[in-house]
């Protein structure tokens, strides 16, 4: 007999890579984990049927030949299956995963995989090289890991090929309206109740610069899903980071869950000093036999002095920043413009300071009015909004949405220090993080 299976605690992209495995190698049967993660428990319960899966206790009886392993190369997440597999004789093992390969440590194993933002996608381009039709509801099942895994198609891990393998599902009859279904969580009613509970507490705390979302809660009990509740938060007031804490003093524990879209706020790094950890963007930490008011605010004095400072104007601005005197005819401006390839400067009267600012929007006033013999000053945009070294990019990004300009003199002492672009602006954001 040959089987196929993923990790245990199946999620989406491992439920999505069996079905395409199913069609792909149909001499396979699937074998489910005994857990399966609680945001793949819908789609799991809906389509079953679709998979037909064995039990990992139904393999004691059986022969095992070959084996798929998907969306895994690591031991110790497969270690469930391999508890019920007779040896000898050793099966063959074949390894379809898009993670870094590198760090496989199951022994003797053929592996093959590619890094894609979904495992799915790898058995996507196989299911489009091999002509496979697949059913509308394998199909969407297929979509919903592939969307899951790179966050919607929108995360730093996603390819050109996790689009293509999309298009190939849309064609094969994927609903979006299901996928999308699937893929939010279901909030349940105490969810709810925790959820208000937190943004009536919630408060913005500025440290090092950076917006930090701090909310502290007293809990009767544990309650599932609070990670879902903080994504939510996140989402609903966009701070740079957002820092929950949940005091359960009935077992004695604080748990904090945290999430940064920030790249100078590495949240995986800051927890590690508690015993704790996750990812860049988004982690968590259990503290015992603590006091929870006590804990909290010692853990708020800790990022006061871990946090590093955050980005501000002058450390993304074009310094030597073009300028322009207020006298020059419309016409030379025009040709300096040109020249240089912007779409404004500064303008600067006799004395060095900013008058003004001249874009190609007033230029194209003074050709109407046939005035390109005019000088600056008499087109040029008086009250410029500048604005000092200093500021936060969430300012900057304020002044560029409330005054719908396009750039920022930055202005220290009555010096022009630099002028802040929609392309600096644009540049520091393509660094940053996704909050998930
Ligand atoms: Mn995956």
């Amino acid at each position: 007999m040959n089987i196929a299976f993923g990790h245990s605690n199946m999620d989406m992209d491992c439920l999505g890579s069996l079905i395409l495995v199913k069609n792909l190698f149909p001499d396979y049967r699937l074998v489910k984990s005994n857990l399966i993660h609680p945001a793949a428990r819908k789609l799991y319960n809906i389509y079953q049927e679709y998979f037909d899966f064995l039990n990992p206790d139904d393999l004691r009886v059986e022969k095992i030949e070959h084996i798929i392993i998907v969306d895994t190369c690591v031991a110790a997440r497969v270690k469930e299956y391999f508890n019920h597999i007779k040896t000898p004789p050793d099966p063959k093992i074949k390894i379809i995963d898009h993670h870094n390969l590198e760090n496989c440590d199951i022994l003797g194993a053929q592996k093959e995989g590619a890094i894609y933002g979904a495992n799915v996608t790898y058995l996507g381009k196989l299911a489009i090289r091999n002509k496979i039709t697949l059913l509308p509801e394998e199909a969407t099942i297929a979509l919903t890991g592939l969307y899951a895994d790179t966050g919607r198609l929108i995360y730093e891990n996603v390819r050109r090929e996790d689009f293509e393998v999309s298009a190939y599902l849309l064609d094969m009859g994927a609903s979006l309206k299901l996928v999308k279904a699937f893929l939010e969580s279901a909030i349940e009613d105490d969810q709810i109740s925790i959820l208000n509970q937190l943004l009536l507490v919630a408060k913005t705390k500025i440290v090092q610069g950076h917006a930090l979302l701090i909310t502290y809660l007293e809990l009767p009990d544990n309650i599932n899903g609070l990670a879902a509740v903080v994504d939510k938060v996140m989402e609903v007031e966009n701070p740079d980071a957002y820092f929950a804490f949940f005091f359960i003093p009935k077992k004695n524990t604080i748990l904090v869950i945290a999430r940064s879209q920030k790249a100078k706020i590495d949240l995986h790094e800051l927890l590690q000093r508690y015993g704790g950890g996750g990812h860049q963007f988004a982690a968590s930490v259990k503290i015992t036999n603590r006091d929870g008011e006590e804990f909290h605010q010692e853990f708020l004095a800790y990022l006061e002095c871990s946090l590093k400072p955050a980005t501000r104007a002058r450390d993304i601005m074009t310094r030597n920043t073009y300028t322009i005197q207020e006298h020059i005819s419309l016409r030379d401006a025009s040709i300096f413009l040109e020249q240089i390839d912007l779409t404004g400067v500064p303008v600067l009267n006799e004395h060095g300071g900013v008058s003004g600012f001249l874009s190609l929007r007033d230029i194209m006033k003074g050709r109407r009015a046939s005035q390109m013999h005019a000088p600056v000053k008499a087109y040029m945009t008086r009250n410029v909004i500048t604005a000092n070294g200093n500021i936060t990019m969430r300012e900057v990004e304020r002044i560029f949405y409330k005054h719908r300009i396009n750039h920022i003199p930055i202005i220290e002492e009555g010096k022009l220090l630099g002028i802040i672009t929609h392309g600096n602006y644009l540049e520091y954001k393509k660094h940053q993080g996704i909050a998930t």
